[in-house]
């Protein structure tokens, strides 16, 4: 790998978010194109970072700091990705369903999602099913992703589905569910897509759900 590239996969895995700016910066500076420094630098440290976490090599605190650390990275990328060009993956719309604060999680599955080249528009916490479903309308995304964090408010990830089968979208999106009281199962009792237990496998939940023969 070119070395100024790898010197961003390497700052992203260490999560070092200097680093990842400097390089970033020295990458542009030497005319890298900017969807190379996205998908071989930022992307692809990502994934590094799912990997070694699904493998237990890291935990969650250095997921979150290699995610801002790309994040960081992808703030110096943006001007010059619109200006050349490059779309972003698909759009997924992410959020905390009704009266649920925990974000952490959710906000984790965003940045990793990020990370992976999609589009994300966080809806945050607390967020109404008819919000959900105004909000899948207004934004039109191939993928939601519900969160919730307590025993009580999961039962709310059922009544945001209706919502979104009642305003006629839910055959235009795929629904994905998560959070640590969640199970397969529930996912599957509710109507969902598919749950992921991780921010890492939620990648990977989106990727098969909006790329079937990737
Ligand atoms: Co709360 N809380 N909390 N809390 N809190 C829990 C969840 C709890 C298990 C603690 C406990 O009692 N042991 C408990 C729930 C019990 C239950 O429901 N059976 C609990 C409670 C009871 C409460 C309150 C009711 C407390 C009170 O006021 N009496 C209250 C509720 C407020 C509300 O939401 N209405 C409350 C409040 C809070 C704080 C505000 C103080 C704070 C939240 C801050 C914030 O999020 N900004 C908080 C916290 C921090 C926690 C704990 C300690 C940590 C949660 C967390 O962030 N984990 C939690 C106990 C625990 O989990 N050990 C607890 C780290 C995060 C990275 O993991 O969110 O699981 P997690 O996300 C993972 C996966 O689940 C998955 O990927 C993520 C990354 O790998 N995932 C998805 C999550 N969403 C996904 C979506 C996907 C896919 C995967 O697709 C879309």
């Amino acid at each position: 790998m070119d070395p100024l590239l790898q010197s961003v996969f390497d700052a992203v895995v260490d999560g070092n978010r200097l680093g990842v700016e400097a390089g970033v910066k020295a990458a542009l500076d030497a005319q890298s194109d900017p969807g190379v420094i996205l998908n071989t630098g930022l992307i692809e440290a990502m994934r590094e970072v799912g990997r070694r976490f699904e493998a237990g090599d890291c935990y969650v605190p250095e997921m979150l700091i290699a995610a801002r650390a790309m994040q960081a990275g992808l703030a110096l990328l943006k001007p010059r990705l619109a200006a050349s060009g490059v779309q972003a993956g698909a759009k997924i719309l992410v959020g905390t369903v009704k009266g649920d604060l925990h974000d952490i999680g959710k906000n984790l599955v965003g940045m990793m999602l990020e990370g992976a080249g999609y589009e994300i528009v966080d809806l945050g916490t607390d967020v109404s099913p008819q919000a959900f479903a105004g909000a899948v309308r207004e934004h039109g995304p191939r993928v939601v992703g519900l969160s919730a964090l307590l025993t009580t408010t999961m039962q709310n990830m059922a009544s945001t589905i209706e919502a979104i089968e009642d305003v006629g979208m839910r055959a235009q999106v795929k629904i994905i569910v998560g959070g640590a009281p969640l199970t397969d199962a529930f996912a599957k009792a509710i109507g969902a897509d598919g749950y992921a237990a991780d921010a890492s496998r939620a990648v990977s939940l989106v990727r098969r759900l909006t790329e079937p023969d990737a």
